[in-house]
């Protein structure tokens, strides 16, 4: 079976469903198709924290009455480390904020919004491929939830899915090049029923390794520490997990941690990764099927929603003006956000974490840097601009 659209969108994570909803707004037909289940993508707990200006994406874009109500407005964060913590006070130092508010659900929200408006998104597609991506018509071949075979023709074609997608991989051999940065430990994730130590995030630094806390809701606390990069679950048993918990957060000022139902652990890797360019001939790569970062700098949902305003508003002057200016630019454009977001992760992530070859000289420069970073307007300005998101350059 046949079908025509404008824009095929592979992916219904963030970048898919908030590309999909942008060019809706404009009057642009899309198509998503998601490989996984409707449930299974509203339920996948990832990033978050929203920074300043994708709030107000999202608010422009009408997406924000539930958020406006649910959503966790911060105005700081704490760095810990000898044992006590620092505030980075961003309001005070960039009279912006962030949000937290989990990553699936604004992608319920997104979804909620298409189907209220009709917008075609096809989930448990199968075995999705691109064909024709240098020529002017290129099509999407894919099976649907029921098996039928079907061909989505489009002008053009968004790779909104993920790292491991089919899109990156579709770039013709030799036209991509990658840059990427592995790191020697990976984070255990934790959602426990229990409330937050604070109603800011800690970060911590500490000798055992890294952790942070983070929060879903008042009641709902999302945890992470520092782990090897093979580490197996089945080593994490719940009182383990309560018990190194504590030992990181350790200190006089220590606030109380309150022990809870653990109601999902999962090991998240660290990688730094970057596709050059993003785009090759009708294909668009945006959000994790471009560039993955590690997650201290919480910016992956963040970056993804910066590349797909980005390609919305480039096609929108495509198709209204016939100017394909900003669609060449695609790539260049988001590239300078992206590479700042990776600097930003990969700093974070270095100073934070404990390196297993780290030697006494290495530890202390990193207790210094820290220290410097909480004790100068200089820095922490500088950390509270970048945490709470670059303005969007998009010209
Ligand atoms: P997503 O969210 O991965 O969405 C891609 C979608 O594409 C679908 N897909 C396909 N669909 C059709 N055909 C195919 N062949 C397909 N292949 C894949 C997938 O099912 C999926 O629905 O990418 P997007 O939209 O670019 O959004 C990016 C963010 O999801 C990502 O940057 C962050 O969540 C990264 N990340 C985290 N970031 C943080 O800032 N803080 C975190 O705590 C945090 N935790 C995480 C994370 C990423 C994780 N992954 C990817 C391993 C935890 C995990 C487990
Ligand atoms: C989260 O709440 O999941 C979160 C917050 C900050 C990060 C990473 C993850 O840097």
């Amino acid at each position: 079976m046949k079908a025509r659209t404008q824009v095929g969108i592979i992916g219904a994570g963030p970048a898919g469903l908030m590309l999909c909803h942008l060019l809706r707004l404009r009057g642009i037909d899309c198509v998503v198709l998601e490989a996984r289940s409707r449930r299974y993508v509203e339920e996948r707990v990832r990033a978050g924290v929203l920074e300043h200006g994708v709030v107000e994406t999202l608010r422009e874009a009408g997406l924000a009455d539930r958020l406006e109500r649910e959503g966790l407005r911060h105005a700081g964060i704490a760095i810990r480390f000898n044992e006590r913590s620092h505030r980075i006070d961003f309001t005070e130092l960039t009279g912006k904020a962030v949000t937290v508010y989990g990553q699936q659900e604004v992608v319920k929200d997104l979804i909620a919004a298409a189907l209220a408006a009709g917008t075609p998104i096809e989930f448990d597609v199968m075995d999705v491929a691109m064909h024709g991506i240098d020529g002017k018509s290129p099509t999407l071949r894919y099976r649907d939830a029921k098996d039928t075979v079907r061909e989505l023709t489009c002008d053009y074609i968004a790779g909104c899915d993920g790292f491991h997608g089919i899109s990156r991989p579709g770039f013709p051999a030799g036209v991509i090049r990658t840059f990427e940065r592995d790191y020697p430990f990976a984070w255990l994730g934790i959602l426990a029923q229990s409330p937050p130590p604070s109603h800011e995030l800690i970060y911590v630094h500490h000798d055992r390794g890294f952790a942070l806390f983070s929060m879903r809701t008042p009641q709902i606390t999302r945890m992470y520490l520092q782990c090897a990069p093979d580490e197996d679950i089945a080593n994490w048993p719940d009182e383990r997990i309560w018990t190194e918990l504590r030992r990181r957060l350790e200190g006089d000022d220590a606030p109380a941690l309150e022990v809870g139902p653990i109601l999902q652990k999962g090991i998240t890797p660290m990688r730094s990764f970057v596709a050059e360019p993003m785009r090759h001939g009708r294909l668009f790569l945006a959000g994790d099927a471009a560039h993955i970062v590690p997650p201290t700098g919480a910016k992956g949902m963040n970056l993804a929603i910066a590349d797909v305003r980005v390609l919305a508003k480039a096609l929108d002057a495509l198709y209204k003006q016939g100017d394909a200016a900003q669609l060449d630019r695609y790539s260049d454009t988001c590239l300078r956000r992206v590479w700042k977001a990776e600097r930003f992760s990969w700093w974070m992530t270095s100073l934070l974490h404990r390196f297993h070859a780290q030697s006494p000289f290495d530890y202390r420069v990193q207790v210094a840097d820290l220290d410097y970073l909480t004790g100068s307007r200089a820095a922490s300005t500088a950390l509270a601009e970048n945490y709470v998101g670059l303005p969007f350059e998009e010209t």
